[in-house]
């Protein structure tokens, strides 16, 4: 119960890290840690999840070591640290994709530490894949999200926000995908074809609000080593405004915890709650919304432990 001390003393005082943790020393047996990639030149419409990281760090504040729900001390159990953020190089997508991949394989080569990672916009996802390819092979990739990602192009730009999945899947980083929670309008109907010629199990918000076992079944089903990336939009505007690509008719922000509690996986390499944008937030609903989000992931790790 290391942390104990520091969750004893007022929420105020408390330099900001995720859920007033310390901050990662090396060398420590470390199985989780929070770590922050503020970049959002890869948006398509409102940028901000640059201070995402900040955002849901400060939103993080009232959580604390037991949960319930899971009969679990996540922190506790995953000896949970914050690594602070990486450098990244605002305007450059490519230059910070290859910074990312240098300072997050960095950090996972040598541990077996789960990185939960506060974006930035959702183009992040695509370097964490290629760093997570490199140590564990081909990756399954577990996506919420109101939008498909799978784009081929933004402008004639390859890397934005919306293309990273094709990216993944074209750069032979996945073994698996299933996606959930879709439900923006599209460009065209053709559109839709590309889930299954890209061979994405795609569950639309219908299927989680009225088929949710299904969905679960097909995720808990995984075998190997494993990713989940969360857009914070697949999280109704109503609970979620602080993000650059709202949809309308999402899910709950009760709903997105209870199905993040029921995830279990074979093998958990790696999670990421991307596009919380604080300027567009609200009483930090969507911070805190996202910090109980990465609170819930790290409990489900921790179940194996
Ligand atoms: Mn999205």
């Amino acid at each position: 119960m290391r942390q104990l001390d520091a969750l004893k003393s007022p929420r105020f005082t408390q330099i900001s890290t995720f859920g007033r943790l310390p901050i990662c020393e090396k060398n420590e047996e470390i199985k989780a840690a929070f770590l922050g990639i503020p970049f959002d030149d890869a948006v398509t419409y409102r940028p901000g999840a640059r201070f995402g990281p900040m955002g849901i760090r400060q939103g993080s504040r009232l959580l604390r070591p037991y949960n319930q729900f899971l009969d679990t001390y996540p922190f506790d159990k995953l000896n949970a640290c914050d690594m602070g953020d990486i450098n990244v190089i605002p305007g450059y997508i490519e230059d910070t994709m290859n910074a990312i991949q240098t300072s997050l394989y960095e950090i996972i080569s040598s541990k077996n530490l789960v990185p939960f990672i506060a974006g930035g916009d959702h183009s992040i996802t695509l370097p964490i894949l290629r760093t997570l390819y490199k140590k564990f092979g081909k990756i399954n990739i577990v996506h919420f999200d109101s939008h498909y990602d799978f784009w081929d192009s933004y402008w004639g730009k390859k890397y934005t926000h919306g293309t990273w999945l094709r990216r993944a899947i074209e750069e032979g980083l996945i073994k698996e995908a299933v996606q959930g929670g879709i439900r923006a309008s599209t460009f065209s109907k053709e559109d839709l074809r590309d889930k299954e010629r890209l061979g994405i199990r795609s569950f639309t918000i219908r299927d989680l609000k009225y088929n949710l076992d299904t969905v679960i079944r097909e995720i808990n089903s995984l075998s190997g080593p494993t990713h989940v990336s969360i857009d914070i939009d697949v999280v109704d505007p109503a609970f979620a405004p602080g993000t650059g690509t709202p949809e309308v008719g999402g899910l709950t922000s009760f709903e997105i915890i209870e199905i993040v509690r029921k995830l279990r996986f074979d093998k958990l390499v790696g999670f990421d709650v991307v596009e919380v944008a604080p300027p567009y937030d609200m009483s930090e609903i969507t911070a805190m919304l996202a910090a109980n989000i990465i609170y819930e992931g790290m409990s489900v790790l921790s179940l194996n432990l």
